[in-house]
């Protein structure tokens, strides 16, 4: 990989992630009728994945619950294999989503084998129609505009997530909230315009040298993702936690040189200002991607992103990802690394038969 071409296919799947989000609305619509049938009876819904697909998974699940009422957990493919009685209720009212980008990735494979093994539905999403989710499932969401060449999941995953939010609007016939989701992909466009150069800014303070993200409820998956492409990209350390735990343990990390990102929510907002107020205290660098700022954080944060998109909570969640992105990746070059090929990485994992 010569100089200039580090980290180009990460670039540009980041910069025009919303066209793979405008591919991804045409094809879960599109299933509709069988995506109901498909969830006719369903008690319980488990979405399942490894690395970024699974923090997808525990972004989509709460949302998931919250619009249609059927209960819903995110859990690690590898859980689902080994330990099948600790995840699934008697009765095989359950309906199994794996999620996965190349879909080819073992434990999650193996997780569909096992669920389709017990007698249960399956409902695979990912972004490789030649996969083996895609050949084994009941039922396919293939992704196609969403798939990537670089190693670390951007677009992937944010399409991803919006799979899973379209399939609760259909699955709760809920036609505002498809109304809603269909203004992401135009929001996010001029959002990303937006923050390029701040996400830039951020990813090149050298003060920084540690990274924390924080998040209540739905919002903790994404933490889980933002943390994750730091640690992918950057190779420094970068952890995530329900957003008041921080408190509970991790704040003793805090200092001069940590940036602690806050993904604000409308439920807990009051409890995450006066988060950042303590995080203010305690010297940390921080950074609030919230809908609109309002005085207090104004105030109080160093750096703000405000995605200005009117839509509730659940509905914005992917419009947070871009800036992180966009800091993981400028910090990758900053450090010398490849933000396509990151060091120890594969495009996905496979475990070996044996
Ligand atoms: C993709 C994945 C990535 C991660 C790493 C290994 O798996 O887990 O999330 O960044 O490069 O592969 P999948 O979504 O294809 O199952």
């Amino acid at each position: 990989m010569t100089e200039e071409n580090r980290g180009k296919f990460a670039l540009f799947e980041i910069i025009n992630q919303t066209n793979a989000w405008e591919g991804t609305i045409p094809i879960v619509e599109g299933s509709s009728d069988n995506l109901k049938s498909l969830s006719m009876g369903i008690k319980e819904v488990v979405f399942t994945g490894c690395g970024s697909a699974l923090n997808a998974a525990w972004v989509i699940a709460p949302l998931f619950q919250y619009y249609t009422g059927i209960k819903a957990r995110a859990v690690p493919s590898a859980d689902c294999v080994f330990f099948p009685d600790t995840i699934y209720s008697r009765g095989n009212s359950t309906l199994v989503v794996p999620i996965s980008r190349s879909g080819d990735t073992t434990e999650t494979v193996m997780a569909c084998e096992s669920a389709q093994a017990r007698g249960m539905k399956t409902l695979s999403i990912t972004c490789n129609p030649d996969s083996q989710l895609a050949r084994m499932s009941s039922e396919t969401l293939i992704l196609a505009p969403a798939s990537e060449k670089a190693v670390v999941t951007t677009q992937s995953v944010t399409s991803m997530v919006l799979c899973g939010q379209m399939l609760a609007a259909i699955i709760s016939d809920n036609t505002e909230l498809i109304e809603q989701l269909r203004t992401l992909p135009t929001i996010g466009r001029t959002l990303i315009d937006k923050i390029h150069a701040i996400g830039h800014r951020i990813g090149e303070n050298d003060a920084i040298n540690k990274f924390a993200f924080v998040g209540n409820g739905p919002y903790y998956g994404l933490a889980r993702e933002c943390q994750l492409k730091v640690k992918e990209m950057v190779l420094l350390p970068s952890d995530s936690y329900p957003l008041l735990d921080f408190r509970h343990g991790p704040k003793s990390n805090v200092d001069k040189h940590m940036l602690i990102t806050i993904l604000m929510s409308d439920s807990a907002k009051e409890a995450e200002i006066a988060f950042l107020e303590e995080m203010k205290v305690l010297n940390g660098i921080t950074l609030v991607i919230c809908e609109k700022a309002d005085s207090d954080i104004i105030r109080m944060a160093d750096y703000i992103v405000e995605v200005n998109s009117r839509l509730p909570e659940f509905v914005r969640s992917i419009l947070y990802l871009p800036v992180v992105q966009f800091i993981a990746y400028y910090r990758s070059l900053m450090q010398g690394c490849d933000p396509d090929n990151p060091r120890n990485l594969t495009y996905f994992v496979a475990l070996d038969e044996a």
